[in-house]
């Protein structure tokens, strides 16, 4: 963590207004940091209160990055960031809800809600900050690691194949599909507005080395050295088809690029918009739990802690 000492040349900052930036507790050089101020920054420019968004973040180092918010910002449990998230826009359908997290977080423990919430085309936005390991617990094998890659629970390579994200996220049914270096903030920043825009659930895969667990295990050098190995490896394609979207640490090559950009209507608004108007809200989400499965104690979770005051919620 960043000594509070080396935080008072920051009382300028730009963005102090909107993030707690004595929170930013991650590795100088990682770019989790990076991430969330380009986040910010698209709500900034937007006009955009903390009464119009929430975040949501699940456990990890990404998942860390909800305090950083001065915002209704919910640090959630292992893997639950989406159904938080669903509840939070089935109880405020206006709310603007950005589920940031990790990729062990997001596509582990927690894949079945978001190959499920990408079906349903719920209106949120997630982004993954896909470090290819779970960097907080020691550097474990993800669901993201690359065969052959050593960490902490393969010291002899990863023997399983990892998924490829944006075709997972696409082959779901999201309607708006991105990949990024998290570096690459102008590129990061356009498709962080399309998603604010996109009437549907949206998709930013955010690549974002961990040099401490998986640079130093694969001998890939410090933040810097890192950083010059990933982008070497980046090629922009705006035309290429998911599943093409390769994402090859051997060959040395990774397509980034917007993958899925279409428009269908989102689930609240195409099959809900009816019944938050006429019912009464508790109908409407006793009607939604039993329909999406959601246990009805997240969703009142998210109600009771709906957004109004500049707090972070911590569930255990
Ligand atoms: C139910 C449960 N299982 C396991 C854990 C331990 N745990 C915390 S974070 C994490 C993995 C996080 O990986 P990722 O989402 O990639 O985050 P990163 O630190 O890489 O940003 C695990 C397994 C937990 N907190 N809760
Ligand atoms: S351990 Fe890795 S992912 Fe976590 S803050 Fe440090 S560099 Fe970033
Ligand atoms: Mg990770």
């Amino acid at each position: 963590m960043l000594p509070q000492d080396q935080l008072t040349d920051m009382q300028d900052h730009p963005l102090r207004d909107m993030l707690n930036l004595q929170r930013f507790i991650f590795c100088p050089g990682c770019l989790i940091g990076t991430i969330i101020t380009s986040i910010t920054s698209c709500l900034k420019e937007r006009g955009l209160t903390s009464k119009d968004y929430a975040i949501v973040s699940g456990i990890g180092c990404t998942g860390r990055s909800s305090g950083c918010f001065k915002a209704p910002a919910f640090h959630t449990t292992h893997g639950r960031a989406i159904p938080f998230a669903t509840g939070l826009k089935l109880a405020n359908p206006k709310l603007k809800v950005i589920v940031l997290s990790g990729d062990g977080d997001l596509f582990a423990i927690g894949g079945n809600h978001f190959i499920h919430a990408a079906r349903r085309n719920i209106e949120i936005t997630v982004l993954c900050v896909n470090n290819n390991v779970y960097g907080m617990t020691g550097g474990q094998v993800a669901p993201t690691t690359h065969i052959g890659d050593i960490t902490s629970t393969t010291p002899y390579g990863n023997m399983e194949p990892p998924f490829n994200l944006v075709s997972l996220a696409a082959a779901s049914g999201a309607t708006y599909v991105a990949r990024w270096p998290g570096y690459d903030t102008l590129r990061l920043q356009r498709s962080i507005f399309k998603s604010l825009d996109n009437e549907g659930f949206s998709f930013i895969e955010v690549l974002a080395p961990c040099f401490i667990q998986y640079g130093t295990k694969n001998k890939l050098g410090d933040a810097v050295e890192m950083l010059e190995w990933l982008r070497k490896q980046i090629k922009i394609r705006m035309d290429c088809p998911p599943h093409e979207a390769t994402f090859d640490f051997k060959e040395g090559i990774i397509i980034c690029g917007e993958f899925v950009d279409e428009q269908r209507e989102g689930l609240i608004s195409k099959r809900f918009k009816s019944f938050f108007q006429v019912g009464p809200c508790n109908l409407g989400l006793q009607a939604a739990t039993t329909i999406f499965s959601i246990p009805f104690s997240l969703i009142a979770i998210s109600i009771s802690a709906c957004p109004g005051s500049e707090q972070v919620y911590v569930l255990t």
